[in-house]
């Protein structure tokens, strides 16, 4: 099994920049590769990477994607003199060339093709190439904003040829429109693209109509080309979050991709002046953590935009921190999408029913500019930056951010805590065990004594709570963040689960999520909304009725594939997203309705939350699970999810139902904008 993470990164593609003076093309800048890097360098982040040097894309491997013609203009270039130069560029919307452009640009689609060579040899999980100039905006036969060859498009191309790959991914998370690589791959059906982009009812550049949501591909393309525009600027973390969990999340399940490549542009994150969004840092963690779910972890990052520098740096140093499998790190604020952003996830659910599976039975209906297009200029969510648009003003607007982005990272990147995963046990069960876990003594009478005195006794008796020691040591580990995650046995897990989640709120968590597999038979008190329990059952449990902080979720997994995505990404993901746990808490008891691969997805998707924080308690009677579950903690493998069946029409209904009853308090349920919904 593969491990580590790549990064590409070559000095020489600083050396492509712009000779005159041109203000739409001036914030491309050689410095964007430089500072990402030595941004990297200085989160030690570097030298945990395994490099991979990046080398020139042959002329026939650029021939994949374009046309004999554009590589031929692109040569001339290199010997030309500035006032030619100028003369060329000008030929293209927004390019610019420089002596050194073509070789940089052939490095560029070299350092692509090496990040995918060492991803499909296994001689890496996953990696990212730094690159300039960017790609997504090239086109066959044309250089476009920035870009001159299509480094992506030409990365999926030699994977389909050189691996015969047959379904491939790509997520276009750069602000602009990959205009380019939608015209490369309209009419293929073995790579899906996924482009969200500041659109403002095609106000924003590049203004095309084809980037709007209802271009879903042509011919037998048809389906795999999926357009999310954003009407107004100011989009933040939900936003992206919502887009994730109800648009192209649950197709990349579906279409099961065997490589996932992201165009991954920062200019969609905080600051940035091209795209004037709201989304920070660590969304991207959450984004990238959420890609290496899929195609077994196989996840090639390449550089597009970016153009606020601290903003694009400390961005590329959550992805790869991620790609990492450090622990994820909490988004804060409100966690709900605006109204715009639910509109333009409406509308392309609504334009892909017809060729998805997982949408069939959705209720979608196509909503047109209700409250958008008279005030364009309106921003989305409200941002610590001005609305102004004057240059001196972005100038201070980029400070501004500046600043704020220090203080941010540092309030959000805690210390980590020295060990990952903690289970109890003995040598016995060190090879049970994946690598990377640490085993621990379970604690003693004297031990739990001293650690509880006598606070649950309404809950349990003293002889029972003193067969807890597994589950407290590790427990106590995590809350005292010396481990991240741990796993325990424990001879009742409800029991377990129901004192842990006590402890947990005694020891000052203010939000503790439980998701409880299995039939629960003791179900805590949860209306001071310290704790957020979601019971995952086959059968209704008459003891009591769901509310905003208990959630009884009926679902077993289809017998013949897995079905439980869509739950996990429609339902239980949104509502854990909005809670913000600072633990989660997964327990699997007796009767659970889940498989192991079921099992194994929740828990490698829960990661995403609370930091990390998870405490994994399984009742004896399971104890099969541990080491699936345990190897979804350390976060060494992704699980393999299983035959895709898509969910059926009483499935799909079901969620719907839960998420009309309770989108107006979990607010990330939301994806669709009917019924009059009040929203903030
Ligand atoms: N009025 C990338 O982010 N803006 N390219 C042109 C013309 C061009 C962005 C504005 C923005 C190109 C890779
Ligand atoms: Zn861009």
């Amino acid at each position: 099994m593969a491990s580590g993470t790549a990064l590409i990164y070559d000095e020489e593609m600083t050396t492509h920049k712009l000779l005159w003076s041109d203000p739409i093309c001036d914030i491309e800048v050689p410095e964007r590769l430089s500072s990402s890097y030595e941004q990297l360098r200085s989160y030690h982040l570097v030298e945990r990477c395994v490099p991979v040097p990046a080398r020139e894309g042959s002329e026939e491997e650029i021939l994949l994607v374009h046309s004999l013609e554009h590589l031929e203009v692109a040569k001339s270039t290199q010997t030309m003199n500035e006032e030619e130069l100028k003369r060329v560029s000008k030929n293209y919307d927004a390019f610019f060339f420089h002596p050194s452009t073509y070789r940089c640009a052939r490095l560029a689609v070299g350092a692509a093709l090496q990040l995918v060579d060492a991803v499909m040899a296994g001689k890496v999980h996953n990696g990212m190439a730094l690159v300039r100039p960017p790609g997504h905006h090239s086109q066959r036969n044309a250089a476009n904003g920035f870009c001159l060859f299509n480094n992506v498009a030409i990365a999926a191309e030699y994977a389909k040829l050189k691996y015969g790959l047959q379904r491939i991914l790509i997520v276009d998370w750069d602000v602009h429109h990959g205009q380019g690589t939608q015209y490369i791959f309209e009419e293929d059906p073995s790579v899906l693209y996924f482009s969200w982009h500041r659109y403002e009812h095609q106000e924003f550049w590049p203004s095309l109509r084809e980037s709007d949501y209802d271009a879903v591909g042509l011919g037998k393309g048809k389906g795999f080309n999926v357009n999310l525009p954003w009407n107004k600027v100011g989009m933040g973390n939900s936003d992206y979050l919502a887009a994730f969990f109800h648009v192209l999340l649950p197709m990349a399940f579906e279409f099961d991709p065997e490589l996932v490549i992201v165009s991954s542009g920062y200019d969609s994150g905080i600051g940035d002046p091209e795209g004037q969004m709201n989304a920070t840092p660590e969304v991207f963690a959450h984004l990238t953590h959420f890609l290496m779910q899929l195609a077994n972890g196989k996840l090639c990052v390449i550089l597009e935009g970016g153009y606020h520098l601290k903003s694009l740096g400390e961005s590329v140093c959550m992805t790869v921190k991620t790609l990492l499998g450090d622990p994820v790190p909490q988004i804060t604020g409100e966690m709900a999408p605006c109204l715009s952003a639910v509109e333009s996830i409406q509308n392309v659910r609504a334009a892909h029913k017809p060729y998805w599976k997982w949408l069939a039975y959705e209720d979608t209906s196509f909503l047109q500019n209700l409250s958008t297009k008279s005030h364009l200029l309106k921003k989305a969510n409200s941002n610590p930056s001005t609305e102004d648009e004057s240059q001196i003003t972005n100038n201070n607007n980029t400070v501004k951010v500046e600043r704020f982005l220090e203080l941010h990272m540092k309030n959000i990147l805690l210390p980590m805590p020295p060990i990952k995963t903690a289970a109890t046990g003995s040598e016995v069960s060190e090879h049970f065990f994946p690598e990377h876990v640490q085993l621990v003594k379970e604690m003693d009478k004297t031990e739990i004594k001293a650690l509880v005195s006598g606070f649950y006794a309404d809950l349990v008796k003293e002889e029972t709570l003193l067969s807890l020691g597994s589950m407290f040591v590790i427990l106590d580990k995590i809350l005292k963040k010396e481990v991240c995650n741990g796993i325990a046995a424990s001879p009742t897990a409800a029991l377990s689960a129901a004192v842990a989640l006590r402890h947990s709120v005694r020891f000052g968590l203010q939000r503790v999520l439980c998701v409880f597999v299995g039939d629960m038979q003791m179900i805590p008190n949860t209306e001071d909304g310290k704790m957020l329990v979601i019971n995952i059952c086959e059968k209704e449990q008459s003891r009591k009725t769901s509310c905003k902080h208990y959630i009884s979720l009926n679902w077993k997994e289809d017998a013949e594939g897995n079905d439980f995505f869509s739950a996990v990404l429609g339902f239980i993901l949104p509502v854990a997203y909005s809670y913000q746990p600072n633990l989660t808490v997964i327990a699997v008891g007796p009767n659970r309705s889940l498989g192991i691969s079921g099992i194994s997805l929740l828990v490698a998707l829960l990661r995403g939350l609370a930091e990390s924080r998870i405490f994994a308690v399984i009742e004896d009677t399971e104890i099969s699970l541990m080491q699936s579950i345990a190897k979804a903690l350390v976060g060494a493998s992704t699980p393999p999810f299983g035959i895709y069946v898509p969910p059926t029409q009483e499935k799909v209904n079901k969620i719907k139902a839960l998420r009309d009853q309770f989108q107006q308090e979990w607010k990330m349920l939301q994806c669709s904008v009917k019924d009059g919904i009040s929203r903030n």
